[in-house]
């Protein structure tokens, strides 16, 4: 009987200190058992530059606040394969997520899962609904960039006739935000005489891209300019132009990276096209995500936080009803600073 006695209090013991050792493990784990200083960051897909800066950025963010960053991204565009990732990242009890969004509306019941388990969600660079989200962190304003894009593409056709737009996936809430911008813009007086032929979805996949403007060139003869507001998308599509000579004849605009578009700028692809800095994106992402997490800011609109050497931000409403921080306005790259910037990002 005293040996039972003796057993049972052994075994009590090594449970009680293995369960402390689960719950407040490295001395990182918060009351409700979430990991308070461990971060993800989930891109669209893999094999994408931008993407890979964006979380490098992130990354950085959360190791110069001593904290741990996951950095998930799957190997196509979908929002099934985010799902997984998310469901694992529930499992590991984490503190946040920040989500580059496959999909606007159908991540929400897992985001909600995870709202529900402690962890902190946030979308950035490409968003979820208002319901899935604290809140988002947005590159650039999307009324700019829109606008921005149609002036572009007014400019380098001339005032008139056909124009694409190459995008990423048909589901990319980014990209979508970006094209309601672009259509209604079209709408106005000034563009009457510009007519957008078509969209066509690349994926943010390389071939795709490639071949999707080669079909854009085929069923278009007339094509003017192509806007592909997506890195993958309009790297594509400058090398289709120049390996065809079309150089001055259809002309490319967009948001590129100039690491990438360097020499469609020089060669005269694409005059000029748009981007703010990926790496600073993710980078302010990463104080957000330790800002919600430390409960310095719930996400609501009025909310102030100071991102590291990006300075403060306070966040504000966002068009779709949530809220969003804003990093910057889209700054333009065109032959006279392009060389400044390619070996940047
Ligand atoms: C691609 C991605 C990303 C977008 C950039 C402009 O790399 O679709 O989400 O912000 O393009």
């Amino acid at each position: 009987m005293k040996n039972l006695v003796m057993k049972v209090v052994v075994l009590s013991t090594v449970l009680a200190v293995l369960c402390s050792a689960m719950v407040f493990g490295g001395g990182q784990r918060a009351a409700g058992g979430v990991s308070s200083n461990t971060h993800a960051i989930v891109f669209k897909s893999t094999g994408n530059p931008y993407g890979e800066r964006e979380m490098g950025g992130f990354e950085a963010g959360i190791k110069e606040q001593g904290g741990t960053a996951i950095l998930r991204a799957p190997d196509l565009p979908t929002a099934e394969a985010q799902i997984q990732m998310i469901e694992q990242l529930i499992a590991q009890r984490i503190a946040s997520i920040c989500i580059v969004g496959n999909d606007f509306d159908a991540l929400q019941p897992v985001l909600t899962r995870a709202q529900n388990q402690g962890i902190k969600v946030f979308s950035l660079d490409s968003g979820v609904n208002p319901a899935s989200r604290l809140t988002h962190v947005n590159q650039a304003d999307t009324q700019a960039i829109g606008e921005t894009l149609v002036e572009a593409a007014y400019d380098m056709a001339g005032g008139s006739g056909d124009i694409a737009i190459l995008s990423a996936t048909s589901q990319a809430s980014n990209q979508n935000a970006w094209i309601a911008v672009m259509q209604e813009t079209l709408k106005q007086p000034k563009y009457a005489n510009l007519n957008l032929v078509k969209i066509a979805y690349g994926d943010d996949l390389r071939d795709k891209s490639v071949s999707e403007t080669e079909a854009l060139l085929l069923s278009y003869p007339n094509l003017k300019c192509i806007i592909a507001p997506t890195t993958v998308g309009i790297a594509a599509a400058g090398k289709v132009l120049a390996d065809r000579g079309l150089q001055g004849k259809v002309l490319l605009t967009g948001l590129g990276l100039p690491s990438e578009m360097a020499e469609y700028i020089d060669n005269n692809v694409c005059p000029y096209m748009y981007l703010w800095n990926p790496i600073d994106v993710g980078y302010l992402g990463a104080y957000v995500a330790t800002a919600l997490t430390s409960g310095k800011i719930t996400g609501k609109a009025g909310d102030t936080f100071t991102a590291g050497r990006l300075g403060n931000y306070t966040i504000i409403q966002a068009p779709d009803g949530g809220t969003e921080v804003l990093l910057g306005p889209p700054f333009k790259f065109d032959k006279a600073n392009i060389n400044d910037w390619k070996g940047v990002y």
